[in-house]
């Protein structure tokens, strides 16, 4: 009787050590950088380069220009194997060319092309059925993914925030993007820009000098008073990640929507809030904690 207990016991014992080994070093199911450094000396219009693998879940979405060239539009991030998150205004007008278009995953510099990155085709793509784009309110989309995508040290999903947290008080948040450098300019960047924001409150954000109630309760509003550091064309759809204090892991709260021009001053970047539309995005891409089919979608970090 005592060696039975004795074997169940280690039995259960090794099999936490197991899983813990297996998981290790990736023991959440969302929001892994295995290449970031956990210091964020950090420092789009007034960033700096991203190093490679620091922010895993960010897609570039890509539109042909010619037989073989593609051109950087829109940014994106992974929810799962399947799925890609990104701005509906990314995808307006665009009818079914989104079906000619191309994901790229893995990426840091979109002119070369390294063997951690990988390239799709959409096969689906959903938008907010009531998606304005006067308003720019709803301004959120879906894409499937051709093929299922494999994850590696440069490709991870993101985390999105739990329903019980408040995001407006994260206060370590950054953009990135491979939109243009500056207001003017109309060439993409050709190397993932990242730069740090502040959480700025809807109120002071919609007050008359600013925006004069234009943001939404499912915006989010985050850059800087003075301006110079912001999000700008080309960043749409991708994402704003923030993490609480002593948080490690970053949610991407926010997704780059629209703005009055870059980096002006009490003008700063407007993103859709995915938490307040989380119902939306677990209801479309048919997250079930239970399905074991659904074991990759999002995480443990929902609330
Ligand atoms: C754009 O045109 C755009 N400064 C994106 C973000 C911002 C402005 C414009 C925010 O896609």
């Amino acid at each position: 009787m005592k060696l039975q207990v004795f074997i169940h016991v280690t039995t259960i014992l090794l099999w936490h050590f197991m899983d813990y080994a297996t998981a290790f070093p990736y023991p959440a199911t969302c929001g892994n950088r295995p290449l970031a450094s956990h210091e964020f000396g950090s420092r789009i219009v007034g960033g700096k380069d991203a190093l490679p693998g620091t922010w895993p879940w960010l897609v570039s979405i890509q539109q042909p220009i010619d037989e073989e060239t593609f051109i950087h539009m829109c940014g994106g991030s992974i929810l799962n194997t399947r799925w890609i998150l990104t701005a509906a205004h990314c995808l307006k007008d665009q009818a079914n060319y989104v079906y000619s278009w191309r994901l790229v995953f893995g990426g840091n510099q979109l002119s070369t092309f390294g063997p951690e990155m990988q390239i799709c085709g959409i096969s689906k793509k959903i938008v907010h059925e009531n998606y304005d784009s006067r308003t720019e309110c709803n301004d959120i989309a879906l894409l499937s993914v051709d093929r299922p995508i494999s994850y590696n040290k440069h490709i991870q999903p993101a985390c999105l925030p739990r329903k019980t947290s408040d995001v407006t008080l994260m206060t370590d948040c950054y953009i990135a993007g491979w939109g243009v450098l500056e207001e003017e300019a109309t060439e993409p960047s050709d190397i993932l820009q990242e730069a740090r924001v502040e959480m700025i409150s809807n109120k002071r954000c919609n007050s008359t000098a600013w925006y004069n109630g234009a943001v939404g309760i499912y915006n989010l509003c985050a850059g800087y008073d003075a301006g110079g550091i912001d999000s700008c064309q080309g960043d749409s759809g991708g994402p704003l990640m923030c993490k609480e204090p002593k948080a490690k892991i970053f949610s991407v709260v926010g997704l780059t929507s629209w703005g009055s021009g870059c980096a002006q001053a009490r003008s700063p970047g407007i993103y859709t809030s995915t938490q307040y539309f989380l119902n939306w995005i677990l209801d479309k891409i048919e997250y079930n904690p239970t399905n074991k089919k659904h074991e990759d979608m999002i995480s443990s970090h929902l609330g």
